[in-house]
């Protein structure tokens, strides 16, 4: 084993970001060589990704870090948010691929649970019910009678960069056609659905190996590499970048979404977890991710999004200081709150949340975004219980990672909140995961997720805030 330069293409909903790893069993030293946005577009259609963008920058990117490792580059990887794909005719993309925020999905949720019922659903594929989820856009996609394949986005990104076609089995497992119980695609159910099975084509672990970049490829990024599969749900990376070191621990991945469980070895197809929106989506290495999603910091970014809609200049950190000061006591929303789900006027939505129930709403935004902070603690706070509840996983820490761990005051209240220490940082633990992946795949690491992690405890800093007290790095 020895020290490699590797390349994580981290794709998240609203930007995007490669960065540039060296890894050794001593050794994790990120730098992040690209970063662009991620902004989705609003057509007649509805709301829709713009792919070719992403790929555009992914290219950049890529050809940012191969100029940074003058050694050459010992593999790159691909991760992005889940559920959402492209449908393909003779490898060319169908359509522009649709956000799963549309809101054309209800018509395919409603199709779907006429022909197999939602509990025996979740006996087939362990899914917490999202009305997003790949089955549901599926049956309202017209275009899949004419698709002769489909590509989860991860996997869009990786075809266009090698040529080859793969579907990634961490993020094939949120399309709610794979079998819980096998990892492979579910035949029958996806005959039920009437969905073509041609579409659904070969699946490949974390750690496999997809291909060279194509000669063009190459010729753009100035350099050859080897691209990987690793755990391309972005979640799915960002788990194994969680430096737990025991069973004991529950994380809260907190970027646009905050996803909150524990990790197990085996499903829990209980109908009590069905009914709290458990799910049971495929880890890295075969583990369970046991979680529920959060709405996360998507509430805070589409309000300073909609202010900033209205011309104005919004400074974020400005405002979340100014709302650790509101002296106000605050009174918890319900985050799950499905009006919540869709882009716009996120800050009236809340207001009117209060309304509705003779409460007076937050009057400054100060005080909308200390009961956003707040709000969300607490649905941290109850999906934590929960998790220890539903699994029988005693939960003693609490891991927070992703870009919500940089954020002092909602970790102090998830620790207030949940009566447990929390463990802040990495912040980037999916590009971590995707790259500690890739290592073991080129022999630069070695051994099983706990020792994956215990490079990641080694050598990133974390903060740790005690419930009632205070933090301390
Ligand atoms: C987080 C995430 C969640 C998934 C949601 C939609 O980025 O991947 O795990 O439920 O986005 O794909």
């Amino acid at each position: 084993t020895s020290v490699s330069s590797l390349a994580a293409i981290d794709l998240g909903a609203s930007s995007g970001r490669v960065v540039l790893a060296r890894v050794g069993p001593d050794e994790l030293d990120l730098e992040a060589v690209a970063r662009f946005p991620n902004d989705p577009v609003t057509l007649p259609s509805g709301l829709h990704w713009n792919p070719l963008e992403l790929y555009r920058n992914v290219l950049l990117g890529l050809r940012a870090a191969a100029a940074a490792s003058p050694d050459g580059l010992h593999g790159a990887a691909v991760d992005s948010w889940a559920v959402d794909y492209a449908l393909l005719r003779g490898g060319r993309m169908l359509g522009v691929p649709f956000h799963y925020r549309d809101a054309r999905t209800q018509v395919g949720v409603d199709r779907v649970h006429a022909r197999v019922s939602p509990e025996e659903l979740y006996q087939r594929n362990g899914l917490q019910f999202l009305p997003f989820n790949t089955l549901y856009q599926l049956a309202a996609d017209p275009l899949t009678d004419v698709a002769d394949g489909l590509l989860l986005i991860p996997d869009l990104i990786t075809a266009w960069l090698t040529g080859r076609s793969t579907t990634e089995r961490t993020n094939a497992s949120t399309t709610g056609l794979l079998d819980v119980a096998t990892g492979r695609w579910d035949e029958d159910l996806i005959g039920r659905l009437a969905l073509p099975r041609r579409l659904f084509g070969e699946l490949v672990d974390a750690g496999d190996t997809v291909g060279p970049l194509l000669p063009g490829v190459a010729a753009q990024v100035g350099s050859d590499v080897p691209v990987h599969a690793v755990g391309s749900h972005d979640t799915a990376s960002a788990v194994v970048g969680v430096p737990m070191e025991s069973a004991d621990a529950a994380y809260i991945s907190c970027g646009t979404w905050g996803l909150v469980g524990v990790e197990l070895e085996h499903a829990v197809l209980t109908e009590a977890g069905r009914a709290a929106r458990f799910t049971n989506e495929r880890g890295v290495d075969g583990r369970v991710r046991y979680l529920t999603n959060v709405m996360g910091l998507w509430l805070l970014n589409e309000s300073v999004r909609e202010w900033e809609r209205a011309g104005e200049r919004v400074d974020l950190p400005a405002l979340l200081r100014q709302a650790d000061q509101v002296s106000a006591s605050v009174v918890v929303f319900d985050v799950q709150d499905e009006r919540f789900l869709a882009p716009g006027d996120v800050p009236a939505r809340i207001v009117d949340w209060y309304v509705e129930r003779g409460h007076r709403p937050p009057e400054s935004r100060p005080e909308l975004v200390r009961c956003i902070v707040e709000s969300l603690a607490q649905a941290f706070a109850d999906a934590v219980e929960q998790a220890q509840r539903l699994s029988g996983q005693q939960v003693r820490v609490v891991h927070v990672v992703g870009g919500g761990s940089v954020n002092r005051s909602l970790c102090q209240s998830t620790a207030d909140r949940t009566g447990r220490p929390v463990l802040a940082g990495p912040v980037e633990a999916t590009a971590i995961g995707n790259v500690l992946v890739q290592a073991r795949a080129v022999g630069a690491l070695a051994g099983d997720l706990d020792m994956l992690r215990a490079l990641v405890r080694q050598t990133q800093p974390t903060t740790r805030y005690l419930p009632g007290k205070g933090s301390t790095t």
